[in-house]
C-alpha cells in the first residue's frame, strides 16, 4: 500500500491529524495497535482549550460537541474550606474552555473518518517504522498472521507514551526530560448530577481533589492518592467520603454520590523528549510529552502539535515549501514547554508533597494568596488555562 503520510495511533492526535488533511485532498493511513472499542474505552480529558475546539470545527466533528459540550467562562479553587472563582472570561480577554470528553471527541473523529472512507486499520501489531532518513519511509506491521507494508512520504508518530516511535529515534539522537510526582489521581465516573456547574480544583490538608463532569448527569472526581495505592482498595463508599472531607462543608454537603461506572488510579508525571523529528519521522501528543492532568494541559499539547503538522503538510503538499515541517519541532516544544511549566505550577501549588518542609507549604500557600489578590497573576493562570496562542 502507498500513501502519503502513515500515522502511527488511532487516539485524538492521529485522528484529528487524518482528518484535517483528508479535506484537503492529502492522504493518509492510520494504524491503531488496538481494536476501535479499547480506544473508546479509555476515560481521559474532559477539558479543551478553544484552540481544540476550534480544530474539531475546522475537521468538520464539532456538531456533537456543539450540542453536547459545555462552554465553561471560569472554575473554582477551594482552599482553606472556602472557594475562590477564577473567572476565565474576565482574565483572558474574552476566551472560555469547552467541556467535552477525550472519549466523545475520539469517537466523533472514528465516525468522521468512517464517513469519509477513512483508512483506519485496528488490531495492527509489530508496528514498525523503516529508512526514516529516506525520502521514502516505510512502515510494516501485521494484522493476524499477514505482514503488511505501507510506503510513504512521512510517518507521524501519535502512538502515546508507550507507543513505537519515540524509540525508533536513535538513543544518542533523543534527549529525554522527566519529572515524576510522588502521588496519583484516583479517578471515578458516576451517572450523578454534578455538584458545581463548574469545576472545582480543591486544595486540602489531606490532599487534592478535583471535581468535574462530562454532562449534567454525568459527572467526573479525582483525589490524589499515594502511588502505593490500588485501586481495588478504594470502595465507592471510601471515595465519597475522602472527596467529602476535601471539599468546603457547603459543597460537601449538596454532592451527589452514586455507584461508579468507572474507577481507576493513573500515575502523574511530566514528561519531554526532543526532538519531535527525525528525518521524515514526526511525534504528535503523548509520544513526546506528558504532563500532570492538574493543568487540563494533555490532550491540549497534543491539540497544538496536530495544528502546526496540519499547517506544515499543508504548505509541503500544496505550495511545495518545508519550512513548516523543518521548523515544527522547534516550534512545537517551545509550546510544549510552556504547557509543562503551567501543568508543573498547578499541580506544586494546589497537591499535597510528602516531606515538604514548613516553609516550602507557606510558599504553596502564598502563591494561592498572591494569586486571587493580582489581577495580573489570574490573568496569568487564566491565559494558560484557555490556551496559549498557537
Ligand atoms: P493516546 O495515548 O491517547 O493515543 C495513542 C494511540 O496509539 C492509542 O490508541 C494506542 O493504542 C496507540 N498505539 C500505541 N502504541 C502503538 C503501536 N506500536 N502501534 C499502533 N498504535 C499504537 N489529559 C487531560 O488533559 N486531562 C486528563 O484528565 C487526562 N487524563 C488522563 C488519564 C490517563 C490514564 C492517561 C494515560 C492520560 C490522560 N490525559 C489527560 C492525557 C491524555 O488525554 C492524552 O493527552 C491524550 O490521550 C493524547 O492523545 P494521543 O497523543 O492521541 O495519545
Ligand atoms: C477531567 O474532567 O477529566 C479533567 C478536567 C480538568 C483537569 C483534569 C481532568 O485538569
Amino acid at each position: 500500500m502507498n500513501t502519503q503520510v502513515c500515522i502511527i495511533g488511532g487516539g485524538p492526535s492521529g485522528l484529528l491529524l487524518s482528518q484535517l488533511l483528508h479535506l484537503k485532498g492529502i492522504e493518509t493511513v492510520v494504524l491503531e495497535r488496538q481494536s476501535r472499542e479499547y480506544v473508546l474505552s479509555r476515560i481521559r480529558a474532559g477539558v479543551l482549550e478553544h484552540g481544540f475546539a476550534k480544530l474539531m470545527r475546522e475537521a468538520q466533528c464539532g456538531d456533537r460537541m456543539e450540542r453536547e459540550g459545555e462552554i465553561h467562562d471560569g472554575f473554582f479553587i477551594a482552599h482553606e474550606g472556602k472557594m475562590d472563582r477564577v473567572d476565565l472570561h474576565k482574565y483572558s480577554g474574552g476566551n472560555s474552555v469547552m467541556v467535552y470528553g477525550q472519549t466523545e471527541l475520539t469517537r466523533d473523529l472514528y465516525e468522521a473518518r468512517d464517513r469519509m472512507k477513512g483508512i483506519v486499520i485496528h488490531n495492527a501489531e509489530d508496528v514498525a517504522p523503516h529508512d526514516l532518513k529516506s525520502d521514502k519511509p516505510f512502515v510494516t506491521y501485521r494484522v493476524g498472521s499477514e505482514s503488511k507494508r505501507i510506503d510513504c512520504d512521512f510517518i507521524i508518530g501519535a502512538d502515546g507514551f508507550h507507543g513505537v516511535s519515540r524509540k525508533s529515534i536513535p538513543a544518542h539522537v533523543l534527549k529525554e526530560y522527566e519529572k515524576v510526582y510522588p502521588f496519583g489521581w484516583l479517578g471515578v465516573l458516576s451517572r450523578t448530577k454534578p455538584v458545581s456547574p463548574e469545576l472545582i480544583y480543591a486544595k486540602h490538608e489531606r490532599g487534592f481533589a478535583l471535581c468535574s463532569l462530562r454532562s449534567q448527569i454525568l459527572s467526573r472526581y479525582y483525589i490524589q492518592v499515594p502511588l502505593s495505592d490500588k485501586v481495588e482498595e478504594w470502595s465507592d463508599e471510601q471515595f465519597w467520603d475522602e472527596l467529602k472531607r476535601r471539599l468546603p462543608a457547603e459543597v460537601a454537603a449538596t454532592l451527589i454520590t452514586g455507584p461508579t461506572i468507572e474507577k481507576s488510579i493513573a500515575p502523574l508525571r511530566s514528561f519531554v523528549a526532543e526532538p519531535m523529528r527525525y528525518g521524515n519521522l514526526f511525534l504528535a501528543g503523548d509520544a513526546a510529552h506528558i504532563v500532570p492532568p492538574t493543568g487540563a494541559r494533555g490532550l491540549n499539547t497534543a491539540g497544538s502539535d496536530i495544528h502546526y503538522l496540519y499547517q506544515a503538510m499543508l504548505a509541503h503538499y500544496k505550495n511545495g515549501d518545508s519550512t513548516g515541517l523543518e521548523q515544527y519541532s522547534e516550534k512545537a516544544l517551545t509550546r510544549v514547554w510552556k504547557a509543562q511549566r503551567f501543568a508543573w505550577w498547578m499541580t506544586t501549588m494546589l497537591h499535597n508533597f510528602p516531606d515538604t518542609s514548613e516553609y516550602d507549604q507557606k510558599l504553596k500557600e502564598v502563591d494561592l494568596t498572591y494569586l486571587f489578590s493580582s489581577e495580573a497573576g489570574q490573568s496569568s493562570l487564566a491565559e494558560n488555562y484557555v490556551g496559549l496562542p498557537y
